[in-house]
């Protein structure tokens, strides 16, 4: 091995005392023998603080003679020629520019400041209390952790976890539930296991679950709808750029029902800012108006609320007189749109019983089913579907509505945080949610210029979801897919995979489980346009049933013989 010209053996023994003692040496020596591996792990290890470039390269070099030796000695050589290539290829490319973890701090960006950029070792991630699904069964990676204040009253916090060894090349954002709030380690883990640099935000709300953070601020209501994603999602390429010296192959997004909503409303606004948007159970903002709506119809009066001791007498009803329809008495109403069941025939014949409704409920039951229209008929928003009846309470269930619905008009539409819901009127007051709403958190199907740039949307929505109704969702793949032409013109590009049984974002009697990021890896890097995503429903961690979940407006057919708790026994169309 010649020495490069120019270097002087002073500056590489100060560059190998400087970074000898470093982690990541480890996680290096740690790595499998791919030539994909040694170029990945070597990333993170160059140009650390006072260590010349030309040096750093000898010093990589140094780091591959190890790794390769421990690995096949007798290919030594050849393969620190490689190392050796692949080195200069990285000199090539710019790579040297890359910085170390704990250099990240210094890196400067736009209406930003990095907080924190710290290695933790593999198994050493430490999640705060409050987060949920978090492990510290990880990978080790480099945190970082920032403020962005793209407006003076914006306070926003975001995080890029970067794999120290074993990157995929790849960027995955990771959106937020509700009215945004801590960040979501537990969904930011599952991205690095699978090998992303990864990050998320808490959308500029420190609270968890409540709105108020926005009144009197409405910069921080376009933090919130939108603005936050994006200065997360620039900031991360930004810092992607800086740690591994080059731009994230891919970039993707992935998130349900706030999250869902942030996806789209990134497509809109930012149509070159992902290859590919996972969006499920899109929370429609037009949803508060509908939940103010249910809560006035439902438990304002006590004499019109259905205690939810009868919700799976109601159920069942509701799959007696549906679950067929499909053709297969399995549980499921796979397409609940033809399911029209009157829960009059639960009314009780003389006294209220725990198997019948009273002639209120019986009203309520109706209400639940129906969709919220104006006076004269036109329709406000979806119904809640049949199936969902285990779930009413989310709506239904009082004494009070939701923060989540609530606050929007509290603190948006009215400014009062003392307003009382009781004084709901669903033509009147939806008309000025929309309007609060039109510049910020509502949806726009126009998503011409995301497709233009060549991005995939991937949405996804449980037919038996209690939160969102799923027929917003309808509508709204409708409507991107009317703005195209017809909907075989933007089935290249947008395709909706509805999930019968499946409850908001995940849970319900339905297969609910399945792999988006996978399938939104095989249709942008592969080309592989979703046919089918298999889906499974697990018992006590246990799978009891596998589906295909199919392109709306498909279903699964069974092809009449095998199992029916089966995917492979069912054909979508
Ligand atoms: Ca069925």
């Amino acid at each position: 091995m010649g020495r490069s010209p120019g270097l002087r053996s002073a500056s590489l023994r100060d560059c190998i005392s400087a970074t000898g003692s470093d982690p990541r040496l480890h996680a290096v020596l740690r790595q499998p023998s791919s030539a994909p591996e040694v170029r990945s792990s070597l990333l993170p290890v160059r140009n650390l603080p006072g260590c010349p470039i030309l040096a750093c390269v000898f010093w990589e070099a140094r780091v591959g003679h190890l790794f390769l030796r421990n690995t096949d000695g007798m290919m030594m050589r050849p393969l620190l020629a490689v190392a050796l290539v692949i080195a200069g290829m990285l000199v090539q490319s710019g790579v040297l520019g890359a910085q170390s973890c704990e250099g990240l701090a210094r890196l400067a960006l736009p209406n930003a400041s990095i907080t924190s950029a710290q290695v933790v070792t593999a198994g050493a991630f430490e999640p705060p209390d409050s987060a949920v699904g978090a492990s510290s069964d990880l990978p080790a990676f480099c945190r970082v952790a920032a403020t962005l204040k793209p407006s003076s009253d914006s306070d926003i916090k975001t995080e890029v976890w970067l794999p120290v060894g074993g990157w995929n090349g790849k960027l995955l954002a990771v959106g937020n539930g509700g009215w945004g709030g801590p960040i979501d380690y537990g969904a930011m883990s599952d991205g690095l296991r699978r090998g992303y640099a990864v990050t998320a935000t808490d959308d500029g709300n420190p609270t968890r679950g409540k709105g108020e953070f926005v009144y009197g601020h409405p910069e921080k209501l376009i933090d919130f709808a939108y603005r936050s994603e994006h200065e997360m999602t620039v900031k991360a390429k930004a810092i992607v750029r800086a740690f591994y010296g080059r731009d994230p192959r891919y970039s993707y997004w992935d998130g349900c029902s706030g999250g869902g909503r942030e996806g789209l409303l990134q497509a809109y606004r930012y149509p070159d800012e992902f290859d590919g948007i996972i969006a499920g159970d899109p929370a429609d903002f037009r949803r508060n108006a509908w939940a103010l709506w249910l809560a006035n119809a439902t438990f304002k009066n006590p004499v019109d609320y259905i205690p939810p001791s009868k919700y799976p007498m109601i159920h069942q009803a509701v799959l007696d007189a549906c679950d067929a329809i499909d053709g297969l008495k399995d549980g499921l109403i796979d397409d609940p749109t033809r399911c029209h069941f009157d829960p009059k025939v639960l009314q009780c014949a003389g006294e209220d019983k725990p198997s019948c409704l009273t002639a209120p409920q019986v009203q309520t039951a109706r209400t639940i089913l129906s969709p919220a229209t104006t006076r004269s008929g036109q329709e406000i928003f979806p119904r809640l579907e049949p199936g969902t009846e285990l779930r009413w309470g989310r709506l239904a269930g009082g004494p009070e509505p939701a923060p989540l619905f609530l606050d929007y008009f509290k603190f948006v539409v009215f400014k009062n945080p003392n307003w009382d819901w009781r004084t709901f009127d669903l033509e009147r007051d939806s008309a000025l949610a929309n309007q609060a709403g039109e510049d910020t958190v509502a949806l726009n199907p126009d998503l011409k210029r995301f497709a233009g740039h060549g991005g995939k949307l991937l949405l996804y929505h449980g037919w038996a979801d209690q939160q969102v109704a799923p027929g917003a969702t309808v509508e709204f793949y409708n409507s991107v897919s009317a703005m195209n032409g017809s909907p075989a013109a933007s089935s290249a590009w947008v395709r909706l995979f509805m999930a019968p049984g499946m409850a908001h974002c995940g849970g319900g009697e339905g297969p609910n489980t399945f792999d988006k990021i996978s399938t939104m890896e095989q249709w942008v890097e592969h080309g592989k346009t979703p046919d089918q995503i298999i889906a499974s429903h697990s018992v006590n961690s246990k799978i009891d049933r596998t589906r295909p979940l199919c392109p709306y407006p498909q279903t699964a057919a069974y092809r009449g013989s095998g199992s029916t708790d089966d995917a492979a026994n069912f054909v979508c169309r």
